[in-house]
């Protein structure tokens, strides 16, 4: 139990202005302090067994410490929700462990197994991370699709209209401005008249390596304006202004304003004396400037200098308080990184950390006993009543948890929809939403689908013809109004359920992490299903992966994939995705061939989506129109679908040879299986329905081990351990090759691994080694067929 965590949830104790600030100062010192020391003491203090740095952002932390003050212990509500940078993390843990929420524990165990993250994580952390951060730019993003999710359900009377709705906080570096994605998502947020969101900037001018170019921030605030964002600028602290305001001061502002940033890090680098000398030489025919300068010792010089609004409690607060409305607002806070530490304004500051020497000495000046390190309360100038009080009333604090259960969505036993003799798995998905979106059900309710502005290239338009658009402004379909003969309806209201969005991957993803968080987060879970083109998942891979981290839950539906985009040719058509699927943790990944098994992975995947061990669902479809078989699923086979293969024709015992597919070359592997069995009558045709699930079920059961555990084993026990798998699929054959080391059987893995090009289906088949002869071929290379 952490010192404060009995005093959390007590009654507020009022404060006038003035003791406020006064604990705020306090306690932003007490931050600061936290947050270097667990650094330090993760690399200086914990014994560390493989002698190895451990690292952590002493001065990144520094940086924020006055703004994330400020922020949860005064501006935040329990509604709102916080992406931190993640170099922030000591800080956030710092403030949570003040508040109660984060033991001592996890602090002394910073960046080790089980403790506190290095960036905050939703899944990892145990104090209340809103959503994780870690690879620059998506954290900020996230926050601009969460508040669209927020619209949306209070659109849609999902959560209560009449509560006040949550803010969506981004605190981000400035050099997370430099990521594309950030751009794409303002671009978007505009385009959904986004609000409630404020995104806080850490303008320290420093990144990674160096300190960053000064006229590039005119632009962005440009850029922020030209999006609908207010912009409050937050420059010159108090002591500053100050200044400012006595004779010279006009000279002195000028002088600041004027100096490049890489000049001002690094006086503040060296100090007070350095300070002055360039002070003296740059202003020496300004009248009133050497009586100013001989009001300040060097300390004091270098006080005000540093004396940058983000670093000055009162100014930061004026700003949070001065907004009223909802209009997304972006406050650029001038810092230093490395502010209060010996770090301060060093170009190499990024992965610095304080010596053993400079941090005895800061903790002298911070006056913290030496073994009261972790106490909340130790050497702060105020009696630890006061702090305790403030903190029992910061108004974050008073939700006990902020973290939402929310009721299930039935899903019905199977999904019904409108087959046909021939068929492709796309249009399938699109029969099965369309069917969907007629009905009057739950699971209809609940799904939201969005997509990159390929809605109706991927077979959506269906559903978005029962279930609309959705947009808080109602829009008419002008071409219908018009009464111009389209098969498609593009009305927007609040009742819509499909959230339409411009080109960009990344922003999809987000969108669907943060509605695939809506469960979480605002206490009604969705059921979000994007579509986009199965190649272009490499263009948003960074923020699916991103989703993935958080445990968002969602349905990622790509189509059309592999070179059955025959005539589309080569940059459309993808190869490695399915190496992705197997590769992304979090994601259940499959390539049905034939329409009732999408309908029957999409049963499964809306209720492996709301399982506490559950995950994200990707299916990938094809264009490709096949002859359905004949059959309904269930039982064993709906099971195997599920768990990854089934064999559609199982071999004899003891069979020498099995071909192996995967999704649209369903009709060539059986046209070729059924050439090869004239001349091999036992062997089998085994359908992988998921190369991903198949691979897991095989490692979880202790891939190796002498008893066949694992769906895999099982299927291929009545092989002779001498037998032959021919492996085929419409994208790297890496994907499949692998079953062979399930038994030591030999393996001929066909599939594509160069670029496509344009053709035609069978010609390209014929040309990448997947058609029916290079199946039979691959059979008869090995001996076993002629
Ligand atoms: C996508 C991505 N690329 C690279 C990194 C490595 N990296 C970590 S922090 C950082 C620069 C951070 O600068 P800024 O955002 O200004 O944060 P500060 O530490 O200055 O507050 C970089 C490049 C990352 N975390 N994510
Ligand atoms: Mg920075």
């Amino acid at each position: 139990m952490t010192a404060t965590q009995s005093l959390a949830r007590a009654e507020p104790v009022p404060f006038s202005d003035a003791e406020r600030i006064a604990c705020l100062r306090a306690i932003e010192r007490k931050v600061l302090w936290l947050s270097a020391w667990m650094v330090h003491h993760a690399n200086h203090v914990r014994p560390r067994p493989d002698g190895l740095k451990v690292g952590g952002h002493q001065a990144s932390s520094a940086s924020v410490a006055t703004l994330m003050t400020a922020l949860y212990m005064h501006a935040l509500r329990p509604r709102d929700r916080v992406a931190v940078k993640p170099h922030a993390s000591p800080v956030f843990h710092a403030i949570q462990y003040l508040l109660g929420r984060q033991s001592r524990a996890m602090l002394e165990g910073f960046r080790t197994m089980g403790g506190a993250q290095s960036y905050p994580s939703r899944t990892k952390d145990g104090d209340d991370v809103d959503f994780s951060t870690g690879s620059v730019g998506l954290g900020a993003a996230v926050t601009v699709f969460a508040s669209l999710t927020q619209d949306y359900l209070r659109a849609r009377e999902f959560i209560p209209r009449s509560d006040t709705p949550g803010r969506m906080v981004a605190v981000l570096g400035d050099a997370e401005i430099d990521e594309g994605n950030v751009f794409e998502a303002l671009l978007e947020g505009w385009k959904h008249d986004l609000r409630n969101t404020w995104w806080i900037i850490d303008y320290n001018r420093q990144s990674l390596d160096s300190i960053v170019s000064d006229r590039l921030f005119y632009r962005i605030e440009r850029m922020f304006r030209m999006t609908g964002w207010n912009v409050i600028t937050l420059k010159y602290g108090k002591k500053m202004r100050e200044a400012f305001a006595l004779p010279g001061g006009k000279a002195l502002k000028r002088w600041i304003d004027d100096c490049p940033n890489s000049l001002y890090s690094a006086l503040t680098f060296q100090g007070g004396p350095a300070w002055r000398k360039r002070l003296v030489e740059d202003l020496a025919g300004e009248a009133d400037v050497p009586a100013l300068l001989a009001r300040y010792d060097d300390a004091a010089l270098s006080e005000v200098m540093t004396n940058l609004a983000g670093h000055d409690m009162e100014t930061v607060l004026e700003a949070f308080d001065s907004v009223d409305d909802d209009a997304p607002t972006c406050f650029i806070a001038y810092t230093i990184k490395g502010y209060g530490l010996p770090l301060a304004g060093h170009k190499d500051n990024h992965a610095g950390l304080l010596s053993p020497d400079q941090m005895e000495a800061f903790q002298a000046g911070m006056n913290v006993p030496k073994g009261a390190e972790w106490d909340p309360f130790a050497g702060l100038a105020l009696a630890p009543e006061r702090p305790k009080d403030f903190l029992a009333s910061v108004p974050f604090n008073r939700a006990a948890g902020r973290r939402h259960a929310s009721a299930a969505v039935p899903v019905p036993r199977r999904l019904e929809f409108r087959a046909s003799e021939r068929m492709s798995t796309q249009e399938a998905f699109g029969r099965i939403l369309n069917d969907l979106g007629r009905g009057d059900t739950a699971l209809a309710d609940s799904i939201v689908t969005t997509s990159p502005d390929v809605t109706v290239s991927t077979n959506l338009g269906g559903w978005v013809n029962q279930r609309g658009l959705f947009s808080r402004f109602r829009q008419a379909d002008v071409f219908r109004d018009e009464h111009v003969v389209s098969a498609q309806r593009w009305e927007m209201a609040r009742s819509g359920q499909h959230i339409e969005l411009g080109i960009a991957e990344n922003n999809l993803f987000l969108l669907l992490a943060a509605l695939g968080l809506a469960g979480p987060l605002f206490g009604r879970r969705l059921l979000p299903i994007g579509t986009l083109y199965d190649t272009f998942i490499g263009r948003g891979l960074d923020a699916l992966n991103y989703a993935c981290y958080q445990d968002a839950r969602l349905m990622m539906v790509a189509t059309p994939s592999g070179i059955t985009l025959a005539p589309e040719g080569g940059a459309h058509q993808s190869i490695g995705t399915p190496l992705i699927g197997i590769g992304q943790p979090g994601l259940a990944a499959f390539e049905p061939a034939f329409a009732d098994e999408v309908a029957h992975i999409m049963c499964w995947g809306f209720r492996h989506m709301q399982k506490k061990d559950g995950g994200s669902v990707y299916l990938r479809l094809s264009s490709h129109p096949l002859v359905q078989p004949e059959r309904t699923i269930s039982g064993t086979l709906g099971d195997d679908i599920i768990a990854g293969a089934y064999w559609p024709t199982a071999p004899g015992d003891g069979a020498g040879l099995a071909i192996v597919y995967s999704g649209a070359v369903a009709g060539e592997a059986h046209d070729a299986f059924d050439r090869v069995r004239e001349t091999v009558p036992d062997a089998g045709l085994l359908a992988v329905t998921s190369a991903d699930r198949l691979h897991g079920g095989w490692r979880a059961a202790g891939a190796g081990d002498p008893e066949p555990a694992s769906h895999i084993e099982a299927l291929l026990a009545p092989l002779a351990p001498s037998a032959t798998l021919v492996t085929v699929l419409d994208g790297h054959p890496l994907t499949l090759s692998w079953l062979g080391s399930v038994d030591g059987h030999r393996v001929v893995p066909l599939g594509v691994d160069r670029f496509g090009q344009c053709g035609t289906v069978p010609g390209l088949y014929r040309e990448y080694g997947i058609d029916a002869e290079a199946i039979v071929a691959a059979c008869s290379r090995v001996g076993s067929a002629g």
